[in-house]
Formats: C-alpha cells, structure tokens, sequence
C-alpha cells in the first residue's frame, strides 16, 4: 500500500485510538490530535505517529494544527473527524451551554477540520474523508438529542459534500458506530445501556473499537474509492435499514 498521512481527532483514546492503530497497521503515518496531549502521545508513540494537542471547536487552533502537520509532511491525505462529546443528558435537563458545546465539537470541528484538510486534498487531487457517526441517528436513542442531531448533520454533511468533491479525486463517508465500549462511554451512564443494545443486537457481545476501526481503514484505503456519501452503520446489526 502507499503510504499516507492521517489525521485522526480523539485519537488519544477509544475508537479514535483503534482508527489510528489500524491505519498505523496499514502503513500510513498517523497524527494523532486530541485536547488530551498525553493520551494522543502515548498512542503516538506506540506506532511511531506524531501527537499534536488540538481543540477541533477553535478556528485557530486548527488553523495552527493545520501549517504544523504541512511543515512536517508536506501533504495530509486522511483526515478522520472522530473527537466529540458524548453526553448523557436528560431533554428536562438540557441548557442551552449544553447543546451549544456539543454543536461546537461535533458539528463546528467537523466543518473547521473538513475545511482546513479537505482543501489540501482537493488540491492534491486524491483524498479521503471519514466521519464518525452514531447509530443513535438510526435508533433515535434517548437523553442526547442534541448529541443525536449533531450526528445527523454529520450525515447530512457527508451526503452533500460528496457531490462537490468526487472530481477532485476526493471521497467522503460516515461510520456510523453503536454502542462501543470506549473510556468515555465506561466512564458515564451510556455504561447502563449495554444489557438492552446486546439484546437487540444480531451479534452478541460487547462492540470493541477494535470492531469499528476496520472499516474505517477500507474507506480510506485505495480499495474504498468507490464508495462516497454513504452512511455505513458497524453495529453489529443492532438497527439494520
Ligand atoms: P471517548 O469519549 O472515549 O474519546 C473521545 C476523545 O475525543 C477523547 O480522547 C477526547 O479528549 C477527545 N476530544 C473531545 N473533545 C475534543 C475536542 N474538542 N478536540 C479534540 N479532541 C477532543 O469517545 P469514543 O466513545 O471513543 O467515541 C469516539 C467517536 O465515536 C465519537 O465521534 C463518538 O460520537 C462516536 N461514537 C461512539 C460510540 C460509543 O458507544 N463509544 C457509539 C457511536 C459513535
Ligand atoms: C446505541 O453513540 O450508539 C448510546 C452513546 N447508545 O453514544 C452513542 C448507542 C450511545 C449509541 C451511543
């Protein structure tokens, strides 16, 4: 395979982290980008990428992000859009703070990202976009509606933009997970929902990232090129459409 330069957001852990190790395995160099510089470093290190402390929300840090990963490779052909909140948050509970910072992360670091290494793709004539979706857009999953419509614009985002970049050689998709067992997801109240998605599950075990990244890995390599502006749901056949 031809190696390339991947980013990944929110790679310092769970499926970001897995994305980052299975494109690593593929023989490309990865950078890993996350607020959290010392879990980005530690995966880093662990194949040979390069850690760089990112907030996806800030115009200027991705600006700043975007001249560091050109100087040290000089070009960026994978960009995977994985960091965002994942909250649990009631409807009778949900501030205006609340929705607004998901939307920054979800939805604005998604637009900032595409923007600033999309462009670079576009002009290089080959590229490959992948968002990490939800499957909650399909399920309609309770306590994070505002979690959930993020994920529909990322849907909705890739559906687009794939008509205006196909000519330029690049390529755009959703993976749209379900419930994972990350960091993040053991460390809050989606934990509670494993029992019932295990039941509605047509396989039956607990998704790891390690189940996800793989099909990340296809879209981005040569193999995938055939396949922009789709959605493809890696739930191990909890929702099925
Ligand atoms: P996680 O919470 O375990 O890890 C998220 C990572 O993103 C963390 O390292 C965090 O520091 C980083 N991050 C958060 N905000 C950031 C920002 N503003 N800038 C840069 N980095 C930031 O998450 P996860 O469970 O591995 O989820 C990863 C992706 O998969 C997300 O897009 C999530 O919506 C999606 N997803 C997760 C599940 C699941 O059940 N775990 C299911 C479907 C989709
Ligand atoms: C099925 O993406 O896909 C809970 C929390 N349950 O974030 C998710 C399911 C959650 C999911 C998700």
């Amino acid at each position: 395979m031809t190696q390339r330069v991947a980013v990944v957001t929110g790679g310092a852990q769970g499926i970001g982290a897995a994305i980052a190790r299975e494109l690593a395995a593929d023989g490309h160099k990865v950078v890993v980008a996350d607020l959290n510089i010392s879990g980005a470093t530690s995966v880093a290190a662990e194949i040979d990428g390069l850690a760089l402390q990112l907030d996806v929300s800030d115009p200027a840090q991705v600006e700043t992000f975007t001249a560091k990963v050109l100087a040290e490779y000089g070009r960026v052909d994978i960009l995977v859009n994985n960091a965002a909140i994942v909250p649990f948050t009631p409807w009778a509970e949900m501030t205006f703070d609340d929705w607004r910072r998901v939307m920054a992360v979800n939805v604005d670091g998604m637009y900032l990202m595409t923007r600033a290494l999309g462009d670079v793709m576009i002009k290089a004539g080959w590229g490959r976009i992948i968002q990490i979706a939800s499957n909650t857009f399909v399920a309609g999953t309770p306590n994070c509606s505002q979690y959930v419509a993020s994920k529909g614009a990322a849907i909705g985002f890739v559906r687009s933009l794939a008509g205006e970049i196909g000519q330029y050689g690049v390529t755009i998709n959703a993976v749209a997970p379900g419930l994972t067992e990350t960091e993040g997801v053991l460390a809050g109240p989606h934990s509670g929902g494993f029992d019932y998605v295990l039941a509605a599950q047509a396989m039956k075990k607990r998704a790891m990232p390690s189940d996800i990244a793989p099909m990340v890995a296809f879209l981005a390599s040569d193999k995938g090129g055939w396949v922009t502006g789709q959605t493809i749901v890696v739930d191990g056949g909890h929702t099925r459409n």
